[in-house]
Order: structure tokens, then C-alpha cells, then sequence
């Protein structure tokens, strides 16, 4: 009878274990803190940036006048030069919060002109997990990494917890009948 109970116990921790940290990576970054997102008083965002940890999950709030301002997601390229001609994504609210749902850089500009070039950029860059980086000595070759991945959702919570059941269930089966 302990075993029943002790097993159904770690699943279920597990399950909270797994819960609890994929709510927690949900972390809420307004750009730029209290100066929101503006070209006055020369807001260092490349500083504000590196000294933040990124996770997938996370929201990145723009919080800006949407008279003066917006906010267009570009590439690599694009970001360097302040080319705003075809950007991936583009906000408008002036309140616009964006989930970060991949690993990697994710590049954002002001799309009026001259906003970027004032260093109305700003660069959100998500680590890999060291221990997910693959070893150098690995003996399946390691493709190239790429710009983004997809990483696990909040679903996967769910979809673990149900395979738990699922596991633990001719278990407990099992224990009855004995
Ligand atoms: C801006 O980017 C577009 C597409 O990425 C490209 O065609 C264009 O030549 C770029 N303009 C400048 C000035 O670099
Ligand atoms: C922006 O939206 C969030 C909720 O999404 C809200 O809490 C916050 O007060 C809004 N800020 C402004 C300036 O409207
Ligand atoms: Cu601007």
C-alpha cells in the first residue's frame, strides 16, 4: 500500500516540480525600465539588455507614445543598418507586449526615422541552457545551430502529467490485485 501511495506522490511532485517551473519562466521585462521606449535622455538599451537573463516565456513590454514611436522586429542585417524596410513583425499600441517563445537574438527597432540610428534599439538575446548545449566530443554530428528553435510550451506540463498517469496507472493496477 506504501507504494502505491509513494508512487503516485513522485508523479505528482514531479508534475508541480515541472509546473512550477515553466510558469516561473514567464518573467515580465519593460524595456527600458521607468524611461519606457524613447530616443530622450539616450536610454542605453544594449545595457539594459545584457544585464537581464532572458528565458523562452518571457514578455518583453514596449511601453511608448504611439505618436512618436512603434516597434518593428528585424534581422540581423537590418538592425545593424537601421533598415526598417521589411521588418518580420510591427507594433503600434504603444503598450505592446511580446512573448519570447524561441532561443536566440531577438533584434527590435524604432521604424521612424532616425529613432534607430539614435539608438532606439535593442537586442533580446536568449541562452541556451548550458546543459542542453551539444558536447564537442559528441559522436552524432551537431548540425550547425540556427537562428531559432522551437522551444517547449506550456502544454508540455499538461501533456507530462498525463503520460504520468498513464505510467503510474498499471502500478497502482498491478498493487490491487495482489
Ligand atoms: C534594406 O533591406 C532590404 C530587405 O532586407 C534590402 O532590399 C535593401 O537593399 C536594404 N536597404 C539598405 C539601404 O540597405
Ligand atoms: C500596459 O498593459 C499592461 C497589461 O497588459 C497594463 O498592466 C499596463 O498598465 C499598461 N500600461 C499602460 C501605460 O497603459
Ligand atoms: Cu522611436
Amino acid at each position: 500500500m506504501a507504494s502505491i501511495l509513494e508512487n503516485r506522490g513522485v508523479a505528482i511532485f514531479l508534475c508541480l516540480m515541472f509546473a512550477w517551473f515553466k510558469v516561473s519562466n514567464g518573467d515580465v521585462y519593460k524595456v527600458g525600465d521607468s524611461a519606457g521606449w524613447t530616443i530622450i535622455g539616450n536610454v542605453d538599451y544594449k545595457q539594459w539588455a545584457v544585464t537581464k537573463t532572458f528565458q523562452v516565456g518571457d514578455v518583453i513590454v514596449f511601453e511608448y507614445n504611439p505618436q512618436f514611436h512603434n516597434v518593428m522586429q528585424v534581422t540581423h542585417a537590418e538592425y545593424r543598418a537601421c533598415n526598417v524596410s521589411s521588418p518580420i513583425s510591427t507594433h503600434t499600441t504603444g503598450n505592446d507586449s511580446i512573448t519570447i517563445d524561441t532561443y536566440g537574438h531577438h533584434l527590435f527597432v524604432c521604424g521612424v526615422p532616425g529613432h534607430c540610428q539614435a539608438g532606439q534599439k535593442v537586442d533580446i538575446n536568449v541562452l541556451r541552457a548550458p546543459s542542453l548545449a551539444p558536447s564537442p566530443s559528441s559522436e552524432v554530428p551537431s548540425p550547425v545551430p540556427t537562428v531559432t528553435v522551437p522551444a517547449p510550451s506550456r502544454s508540455d506540463a499538461v501533456t507530462l502529467c498525463a503520460l504520468m498517469q498513464t505510467i503510474s496507472f498499471p502500478q497502482w493496477q498491478y498493487n490491487l490485485e495482489r
